[in-house]
């Protein structure tokens, strides 16, 4: 399905070049290592939770990859690790979020132009809503890029946020992973009809579903959807199609709700695996520069994971101080207590 028609105009670039793929074979990399790494952080005890992301690195590096941070803005969920590195986050400031330092990461949103990590599934999308409609009424040109789940997608704040941002024609492109399960619960007890795309065309807003584990195509349909977006054409939905090959969060065992065999059939063919084969096979890239990208993948790892442990705790009073610009009545009684409880005051 594709009701996002090409976009003549407006920043849509063609098709990749061989120092694009490249890149984006190293960040995919670098995502791959950090990514399993944290699961292995996770059993040493150096975080105590995590949610993986393995076998969706294309639909995350290949969607962030098009994201302009002079002037977009993207609103993650609790699984966008790969987008994080992909914009160039500290990710050490990302992981603090789960070392359980900081709610959301350390990182700063409005330099690095990433929302905090959002753990309330959907809650997302009605913020990315909210900031592309201020783009429009500040007449400026800056795209919003929300990520959810198959699973968010059936919560009512996302058909109001889609039914909102029609209306109003604000610049957001939802970018939905149909990774194929909801924790536990598979894509066709969670979506009715069977596709999330498919749901668009109730709001007038074009959609596209596509391979998410094809890189080329999750940038391309990424480039076209901002392009259509920024030219003030309203909204746009992408849904790729991936798979969750771990488990939802270190705290998740699938194999109380589904085989190995049925994990083999839905996974398909690795992503990275198969950016590297067309690599090799247009002549782009050679083991050696494999070779490198994975030693510079390690390299990072080491050095995050460095940070990490060096993280201290930070002090408990800023949950309150950083909620409101101005406070509230409530949140300081709240205050109050809190301090009585923890520190005996
Ligand atoms: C509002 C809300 N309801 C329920 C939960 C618990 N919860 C966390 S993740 C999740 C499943 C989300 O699945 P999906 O949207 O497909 O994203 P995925 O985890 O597969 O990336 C649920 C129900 C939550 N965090 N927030
Ligand atoms: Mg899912």
């Amino acid at each position: 399905m594709d009701t996002l028609l090409p976009v003549a105009s407006g920043g849509a670039a063609g098709p990749p070049t061989s120092d694009e793929l490249r890149e984006l074979y190293s960040l995919m990399v670098a995502v791959r290592h950090l990514d399993t790494s944290a699961i292995a952080w996770q059993r040493q005890g150096i975080i105590p939770g995590y949610a993986p992301e393995l076998g969706q690195e294309a639909a995350q590096v290949g969607s962030g990859y098009a994201v302009d941070t002079t002037r977009d803005f993207v609103f993650p969920t609790y699984r966008e690790m790969g987008v994080a590195r992909t914009m160039g986050v500290d990710m050490v400031a990302y992981m603090s979020t789960h070392k359980a330092t900081w709610h959301g990461g350390l990182y700063n949103p409005m330099e690095s132009r990433l929302a905090p990590i959002q753990a309330v599934v959907a809650g997302s999308v009605l913020h990315a809503v909210g900031w592309a409609h201020g783009q429009t009424l500040d007449r400026q040109d800056g795209v919003a890029l929300t990520y959810f789940g198959d699973g968010a997608s059936s919560q009512g704040d996302v058909h109001e946020a889609m039914n909102f941002a029609a209306v109003m024609k604000a610049p957001v492109v939802f970018f939905v992973q149909n990774n194929g399960w909801a924790i536990s619960v598979p894509t066709e007890r969670q979506v009715a009809g069977g596709s999330v795309a498919a749901r668009a065309a109730g709001y007038g807003i074009p959609a596209v579903k596509i391979d998410g584990d094809d890189v080329v195509a999750v940038l391309d349909a990424t480039r076209r959807a901002f392009a259509h977006a920024r030219s003030g054409n309203g909204p746009v939905l992408i849904e790729a199609m991936t798979y969750r090959r771990g488990p939802h969060s270190t705290s998740d065992d699938p194999g109380r709700y589904r085989s190995l065999d049925e994990e083999r059939d839905g996974a398909g063919t690795d992503p990275l695996e198969r950016l590297r084969q067309r690599l090799l096979a247009d002549g782009i890239a050679d083991e050696a520069f494999f070779a490198e990208a994975l030693a510079a993948a390690k390299a990072e790892e080491e050095q995050i994971r460095t940070g990490i442990q060096a993280l201290g705790s930070r002090p408990g009073t800023e949950m309150f101080d950083l909620v409101f610009q101005e406070t509230t009545p409530a949140l300081k009684a709240q205050a109050a207590n809190w301090r009585e409880e923890s520190e005996h005051v």
